[in-house]
């Protein structure tokens, strides 16, 4: 028995089958990534495969077949059963556990791709294929496509383009149901004590890869398949770098730890929550006065992430209290706007303030389009990640102050999953305390 309801990707297909109107979808699973030699990184299915099939095998490829009657619309390629095989990489559910616990309509064998495509997908009005992504069969789609191409000129019948399924899939993707917002309170549940364990233990820690193999355990511990993305463990001036991965530098008591990290369930939803922690147990005033500001940012953010607005919105109620704070501190200088207006903030904080999550942590759908702000929905789920980091990498624009040395080494992010919901937006990362007084020991 596969572990996850089918009824919820059953539910997903006839949507996508809805919104395919006339054309046919070939959306592939991911495959193994050699890591060395003979090894591979741990498989990762394609988010889009997953959410449509709930199937977990590499080298799967679906269709979907808008255009063919009921009941021959959900197609799965799978790799076949073979004894030898799966004594040595373990189970695969085959061909004929694809259609029994997978529901597909019909399967075959992976290796059959080539034969039975060109029948599956005569007759639809378009295919629906993400050029440029799938390497390993996107020759095969192309040579099948202008095949028919050809036939068409003659016929009158057949595809003559190419979409992309983001169109559909993204706009799906982004608006969480009941059962994944389940199942991403949980993702972010077990991210967030992950965070607690982090704080209550780190009096008796020594370097950055303690604490990431405290995190990393914890998750293991708790059943989810192991972090969502590379953990970020950075102490002192090592949180300046923003996709700091190294981790494994020793623990300062004077300094800061900028913790980002999150897990990935078995399903694949994911958590992504970022604490800046004193090592020590006191924030010096300097440290303090940064973490005040960030803090208050973040909180004055995540009031506004609520239905109607957009993510420019949010970064823009982020930026001005960062910017203001920053001013007060003389870190910057001159009008709010005008610092805004020409970016003169960007060598003390260079990212946006947030971004979508669920079955991918930076998740798919668009924030704008063009001039078009995409507002906020209930049931779309976004982070709220302000950041200050001082450091002399990044020339200070003209006109601006010089950087005292008793600011430089000092990173701070704090971010929280927040799920948009009427005028409350609710943060689900909440178990992990972020008060200075919570902080402090
Ligand atoms: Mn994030």
């Amino acid at each position: 028995m596969s572990n996850f309801d089918n009824k919820v990707f059953e539910k997903r297909r006839e949507i996508f089958l809805e919104k395919l109107e006339g054309k046919a979808a070939i959306i592939p699973g991911a495959n193994l990534v050699k890591h060395h030699a003979d090894c591979e990184y741990p498989f990762r299915q394609d988010s889009n495969f997953w959410y449509l099939t709930g199937f977990d095998e590499p080298d799967a490829i679906a269709l979907f077949l808008s255009h063919k009657p009921k009941g021959e619309r959900f197609i799965l390629f799978v790799s076949p059963k073979d004894i030898i095989s799966e004594v040595w990489h373990g189970f695969r559910w085959g061909i004929e556990g694809a259609e029994k616990e997978f529901k597909a309509d019909k399967a075959h064998s992976i290796n059959e791709l080539r034969d039975f495509l060109p029948g599956y997908i005569e007759g639809c009005d378009e295919v629906v294929f993400s050029i440029g992504k799938h390497p390993l069969i996107e020759n095969i789609v192309l040579e099948i496509f202008s095949r028919q191409l050809e036939k068409r000129s003659r016929s009158g019948i057949g595809a003559n383009s190419i979409k992309s399924p983001e169109i559909y899939l993204n706009e799906m993707r982004l608006i969480k149901s009941e059962f994944e917002i389940m199942r991403m309170k949980e993702a972010v549940n077990i991210s967030a004590e992950a965070h607690e364990l982090v704080r209550k233990s780190i009096s008796s820690k020594k370097n950055e890869r303690q604490i990431q193999g405290l995190i990393e355990g914890f998750f293991l511990e708790k059943g989810a398949r192991g972090p969502a993305y590379n953990s970020i463990v950075a102490s002192g001036d090592n949180a300046c770098i923003l996709h700091y991965t190294s981790n494994n530098s020793s623990l300062n008591k004077e300094d800061l730890l900028l913790v980002d990290a999150g897990c990935s369930l078995t399903d694949y939803y994911n958590g992504d929550i970022t604490r800046t922690i004193p090592i020590g147990g006191k924030f010096s005033k300097e440290q303090k006065a940064i973490y005040e500001i960030v803090l208050n940012a973040q909180k004055t953010a995540i009031k506004s992430a609520v239905t109607g607005s957009n993510s420019s919105t949010v970064h823009n109620a982020a930026l001005i209290i960062l910017v203001e704070g920053l001013k007060e501190i003389g870190l910057l200088s001159g009008s709010t706007e005008e610092i805004i207006q020409n970016q003169l903030y960007k060598h003390l904080y260079m990212h946006r303030t947030g971004h979508w999550l669920g079955l991918d942590v930076h998740d798919v759908g668009a924030y704008r389009m063009g001039d078009y702000e995409v507002p906020l929905q209930n049931g779309m789920i976004l982070t709220v990640e302000p950041g200050i980091y001082i450091s002399d990498r990044i020339p200070v624009p003209e006109g601006q102050p010089n950087i005292d040395e008793k600011w430089k080494g000092i990173g701070i992010r704090i971010e929280d999953d927040v799920l948009i919901k009427d005028s409350n937006p609710e943060v689900l990362s909440i178990a992990a305390l972020k008060e200075i007084s919570d902080l402090e020991f």
